[in-house]
């Protein structure tokens, strides 16, 4: 994010309420939570929004299908994304729903403004609509005729309806791109946008008549029109935030970031920032471009029915769990596989049998040898040979505390979760090297492995800190067990040597992270 700002407004799409949440959805979820964490753990004030998007063909169709009315159906779904997000501790700010009165009315107040300026005009026109993106493909955008997302022929719609002049904005479209390179991240979406701006763009069909569709916002202009859901979804984030932070909306706004993956690219980049011209808004300040989670060769989504669903995974492996692998696993931009193998894999691995791990050791070791009581250093000189391999933790720890919040400023979730992962490591090494439970064994080293399992008691401090935006509950455990307060990532950590008080007791081991037997999946 540009600078170091003391706002910031992070957003996840509007998700579709013909759906309940899978996988997809959890991970950018997930991310702009983590992100949300870090920021407020950074003293910045923070508006974590998120929602749903209701209105449109799609969703009348889907109500249609459930035998309900569209309200009924909508209230169901979207109190399901709420309750999802509840259950999974997401910190959001804001639930909005683009049913709510606040965005109606804002959305009917931009179409006027819109339409008074002279950019909305009524034409006749036919097209080929995919219904699942809900919006027109040019035939350059089909994949042998069919929608590249839902692999389903588009249908040939033919009507009269009201146009948005979204081809008035392409050069000044173009202009912003050139001129603030970092609006779109990664690049690789960025110079897709510029190429889709390469070629003349069309004017957007922004209506739907009653008689077709009667399901979404009137046009404040032409009751016998509703407005296309794009034109209505994308204005949640403007709608949302005044309504929600009234006077202070356009602090926030000034560091607006929009997380959504690729499927939505072109009406993010293109129609929305174009909207906002129109409507004479400021422009959001970045949008952040990820890729897709799949299963085998094909997008996980609703329409191919190969989904896995977050509660499933809290209930079988446990939330933190969970983000970890979403986390870790894709590196942000590009595409990632979700196999069960992968999961248990890095379950095992990294969570069981390393964090989890080296937790329930140095506990055992501080509980069997000291019952559980911190040892004040020696007060003999350490040795040169000893000081040398406390200084290797020292440095690992440093090193992940300086790069941690780098990376997640520059969204490499899985590398800043690599780089605190090194500083586990290095606390493992270190058990390894200096051998506190052999050195038990002589009793004039006991001097010794006290210290050693003070750094090592540390060290797990300093590692609840790293992870408390990633993985907040075992974040908060590790610091329970330890016999301390939560911590947050950006408090400075204390000198070592300091962090605990003199008389300082930890509490008894406890898995964290149960190996997970694969016979018995
Ligand atoms: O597009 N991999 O809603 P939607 C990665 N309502 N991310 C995925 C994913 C996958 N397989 N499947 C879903 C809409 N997502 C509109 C948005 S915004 C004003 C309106 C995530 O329910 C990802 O964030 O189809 C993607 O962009 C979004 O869900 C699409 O959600």
């Amino acid at each position: 994010m540009t600078g170091k700002p003391s706002t910031i407004e992070l957003t996840t799409p509007l998700y579709y309420v013909n759906a309940e949440p899978h996988l997809g959805h959890t991970y950018t979820t997930v991310i702009v939570d983590t992100l949300a964490r870090f920021h407020r753990s950074m003293g910045r004030e923070v508006f974590f929004l998120t929602g749903t998007d209701e209105h449109g063909d799609k969703i009348a169709r889907a109500a249609e299908a459930a035998g309900c009315e569209p309200r009924e159906y909508a209230d169901r779904v979207s109190d399901i994304f709420r309750s999802t997000w509840d259950e999974c501790s997401i910190s959001y700010d804001h639930f909005v729903r683009t049913t709510d009165s606040y965005h109606v009315d804002f959305v009917r107040e931009v179409l006027t403004r819109v339409n008074d300026a002279g950019d909305i005009y009524f034409d006749s026109y036919g097209g080929n609509y995919c219904t699942g993106c809900e919006r027109f493909y040019t035939d350059r955008e089909l994949v042998d005729g069919k929608c590249p997302d839902h692999e389903l022929e588009p249908e040939w719609i033919e009507e009269q309806n009201y146009f948005f002049k979204l081809s008035a904005y392409q050069q000044r479209l173009l202009d912003h791109l050139h001129d603030n390179p970092d609006f779109i991240r990664p690049e690789g979406y960025r110079n897709e946008v510029l190429s889709l701006l390469g070629e003349p763009l069309e004017d957007l069909c922004i209506s739907r008549p009653t008689s077709r569709l009667d399901w979404g916002i009137p046009l404040p202009f032409d009751d016998d029109y509703v407005t296309y859901v794009w034109f209505d979804a994308l204005l949640n984030y403007r709608a949302a935030l005044e309504f929600a932070r009234g006077d202070k909306a356009d602090k926030f706004w000034q560091n607006a970031n929009h997380f959504i993956a690729k499927d939505i690219l072109k009406p993010h980049a293109v129609f929305w920032p174009a909207m906002l011209m129109a409507a004479g808004l400021p422009l959001y300040d970045r949008l952040n471009v990820h890729g897709y989670w799949n299963m085998g060769e094909s997008k996980m989504s609703k329409s191919l029915g190969n989904v896995i669903r977050p509660l499933e995974m809290k209930e079988r492996f446990g939330l933190d769990s969970f983000r970890y692998f979403l986390l870790r696993e894709m590196s942000f931009g590009s595409d990632s596989s979700f196999t069960e193998d992968a999961f248990v894999r890095r379950f095992n691995g990294d969570l069981s049998n390393g964090l989890g791990n080296l937790v329930s050791r140095v506990l055992s070791m501080q509980n069997k040898y000291f019952d559980g009581l911190l040892q004040a250093p020696a007060d003999e000189d350490t040795s040169a040979e000893d000081t040398a391999a406390d200084a290797t933790v020292h440095a690992a720890f440093e090193k992940a505390e300086q790069r941690v919040p780098e990376l997640l400023e520059g969204l490499s979730f899985h590398l800043a979760l690599e780089e605190a992962w090194h500083a586990l490591a290095a606390c493992d090494k270190y058990i390894v090297d200096t051998a506190p439970f052999k050195l038990y064994k002589d009793e004039s080293k006991h001097g010794r492995v006290g210290e050693i399992l003070l750094l090592l008691c540390e060290a797990l401090l300093h590692a609840a800190r790293l992870l408390a935006p990633f993985m907040p509950d075992s974040s908060a455990a590790i610091s329970r067990l330890l016999n301390t307060e939560p911590v947050e990532m950006a408090e400075p950590p204390p000198a070592w040597g300091t962090a605990f008080e003199p008389g300082h007791r930890v509490g008894k081991p406890e898995p964290l992270f149960p190996r997970i037997e694969i016979d018995k999946q």
